[in-house]
């Protein structure tokens, strides 16, 4: 009895993140619900620039590389190709998708394009070496802040689904995260309805997913997992932040 097996969206290869990392957790459950929508041959990812810009190695789909935080504004142009038949989704970091990118992030979900977005918030640039995020936490150490952030000096972490849902546009918004089995599986969710969303033809679907950087947070696997509920969860709480077809029948 197969008890456990590789998602067929996903390539036969090792990854290139650190141990601990949950961009991998994250791979995983994108490419799970690509085989259960049966999705895999009419998707397009679009991979960004930050520590998961190979996705396109990973994920047995097409994929297109976007210039850092330009993956919305691709995601609109491949959909926009061909609405009936592509499925497009962004698989972005917080740099990404919230520092260089922010306008592309907002305009997107402003005009609804129905598109997916996968949102890894891991408040910090991890590709780069550990450098402060626009979602680095009040106090939290960086090879920018070695003091801790000073919100007087740098300001404040932005709360992207908050922001989002202040905007007419977006269909979809929920923050989840991945440091446990519960965890994983509600995150699992979130992500099959993004993907579900963009097939019924509802719109911008943002699924944000609290994520660990042991590396760069200099913390082992484990304790990054703490991290999140005790730094990280309290700054970003959980839940949906928007669901424009929340009630309707199913
Ligand atoms: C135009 C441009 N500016 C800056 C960089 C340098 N750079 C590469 S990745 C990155 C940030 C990545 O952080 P994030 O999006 O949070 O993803 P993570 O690596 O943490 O997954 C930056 C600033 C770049 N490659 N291109």
């Amino acid at each position: 009895m197969v008890v456990f097996d590789k998602p067929h969206a996903l390539n036969d290869m090792s990854m290139h993140y650190c141990p601990g990392c949950t961009h991998g957790i994250i791979h995983r459950l994108v490419a799970e619900v690509m085989d259960e929508l049966g999705i895999e041959g009419r998707t397009i990812g679009i991979a960004p620039v930050g520590c998961s810009v190979m996705a396109y190695n990973y994920f047995n789909c097409d994929m297109i590389e976007a210039a850092h935080g330009r993956a919305p504004a691709v995601a609109t142009g491949v959909k926009r190709a061909d609405p009936e038949n592509n499925i497009v989704f962004t698989y972005q970091g917080d740099g990404d998708l919230a520092s260089i990118g922010m306008a592309e992030t907002v305009h997107a979900a402003a005009r609804n394009e129905n598109i997916t977005v996968i949102f890894v918030n891991n408040a910090i640039y991890g590709m780069t070496g550990g450098q402060m995020a626009p979602t680095s936490l009040p106090g939290q150490i960086t090879q920018t802040s070695p003091y801790g952030r000073d919100v007087n000096h740098c300001g404040y972490p932005i709360r992207v689904c908050e922001m989002l849902s202040q905007l007419e546009g977006p269909e979809y918004l929920e923050r989840v995260t991945v440091n446990s089995v519960k965890q994983v599986r509600n995150a699992k969710k979130a992500i099959k309805k993004a993907f579900q969303n963009q097939l019924d033809g509802k719109g911008f679907s943002l699924i944000e997913v609290v994520s660990s950087c042991p590396t760069n947070w200099g913390l082992t696997p484990q304790a990054a997992l703490k991290w999140i509920d005790e730094k990280m969860l309290p700054y970003y709480p959980l839940g949906v932040y928007k669901d424009r077809s929340a009630g309707e029948e199913k």
